[in-house]
């Protein structure tokens, strides 16, 4: 799982990729004109449990790789200013955070003048959906172009799953928003397309707009933000000098600022959350492992997370969920008790499933 960090210059980026990473980016790097990589754990105490149970030679937390996502240079007007290399960045990503400027800071200048919220976030609303459109656009040619000559069944619903596409991104509307079912998406996921991916908006203030932390969500709400992009606030600055101080020290800043949490774990559940990731696990005597997923994912899906082969080749998946585990104390109880099942491909998977692929 990988999330990029996108926004405009100057934003707060790379002090909020620093602040959640714990990674050190000295001036050379912040300067350098390639994307920052770090990958963070996501603590789970009930895979530490599951460690306690099985002993394996390896435990493997969830890992979540975040991007300091660069390229779009200094003195971008916004405006179609998005170059092909920029895009190619982002597309990686499976999900993205955009940091909006909302601070004041007379040393560092917003590039396009001033703050507005909405301005910020449309710029990168359009370029995507006009970035997408191109895309689909063309495959729609090409595939009625092969259609023709093959009349193939695949390739007629991936036509009428662009086709839809087609007309949400004319209508303005990025595809997250739309209602695509798991199987179109599945079907998109090649194209790795902006706007079907899961968007978080991340408002950067300085402590003296703590207060209006409700009127920026206010403007987001009447701005009709769709159901699958969420927001957060946060102190970008205050919280990046936090990270960086002892835990004793942190505490003292934070009551002095009135923070009840620090930024670092918040900011990992929420994109966690707010992203619509969950896990799942694997157990054995060799390795207990957490994956993530996104909710909504099939069994089917979840098991080419661990394997791109056991997408196709997945015949069932053996599933105990976490709790039922624990409450039975083994596999064998589960199963006398009806807790541990056998579930096909399109078995939506829940938080805290145990599951074993059966594949060919
Ligand atoms: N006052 C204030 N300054 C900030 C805040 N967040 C970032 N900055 C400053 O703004 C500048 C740009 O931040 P940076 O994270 O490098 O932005 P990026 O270009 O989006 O990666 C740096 O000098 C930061 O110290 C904030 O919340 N408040
Ligand atoms: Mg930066």
């Amino acid at each position: 799982m990988q999330i990029g960090i996108v926004g405009l210059p100057f934003s707060g980026k790379s002090t909020l990729f620093q602040t959640i990473t714990k990674a050190h980016l000295d001036q050379s790097q912040l300067v350098k004109a390639e994307s920052h990589h770090a990958v963070i754990k996501v603590p789970d105490s009930r895979l530490e449990k599951l460690s306690g149970v099985f002993n394996p030679k390896k435990t493997t937390f969830a890992a979540i790789e975040f991007v300091d996502v660069i390229g779009l240079q200094k003195g971008d007007s916004g405006s179609s200013q998005f170059t092909s290399n920029f895009l190619g960045n982002v597309k990686t990503n499976d999900a993205l955070i955009q940091v909006v400027r909302l601070f004041n800071n007379e040393l560092v200048p917003h590039p396009l003048g001033g703050i507005d919220l909405m301005r910020d976030i449309e710029i990168f609303e359009t370029e995507f959906i006009l970035s997408d459109l191109a895309i689909v656009e063309k495959r729609v040619d090409n595939l009625k172009k092969q259609i023709l000559k093959t009349q193939d069944d695949a390739l007629k619903r991936e036509l009428s799953v662009l086709q839809k596409c087609g007309e949400i991104l004319q209508a303005e509307k990025p595809l997250r928003d739309s209602d695509l079912t798991p199987d179109d998406l599945h079907i998109l996921k090649t194209y790795q397309l902006l706007t079907a991916k899961p968007m978080l908006i991340a408002l950067n203030l300085d402590e003296s707009q703590a207060e209006g932390t409700e009127k920026y969500f206010d403007i987001l709400v009447k701005k009709k933000i769709g159901k699958n992009t969420k927001a957060i606030t946060f102190f970008g600055q205050i919280e990046f000098e936090m990270s960086e101080l002892e835990s004793a020290d942190a505490e003292i800043f934070m009551n002095e600022y009135g923070i009840k949490e620090s930024a670092l774990k918040s900011i990992i559940r929420e994109a966690y959350n707010l992203l619509g990731l969950q896990s799942f696990f694997t157990v054995g005597e060799d390795e207990c492992r957490a994956w993530t997923i996104r909710k909504g994912m099939t069994a089917q899906e979840a098991a080419g997370v661990i394997h791109s082969d056991f997408y196709n080749k997945f015949i069932r998946a053996e599933v105990v969920h976490y709790d039922d585990f624990i409450h039975h104390g083994s596999f064998a109880q589960a199963k006398e008790h009806g807790a541990w099942r056998l579930e096909g491909k399109e078995y939506i998977v829940k938080d805290g499933d145990i599951i074993s692929v059966r594949h060919n």
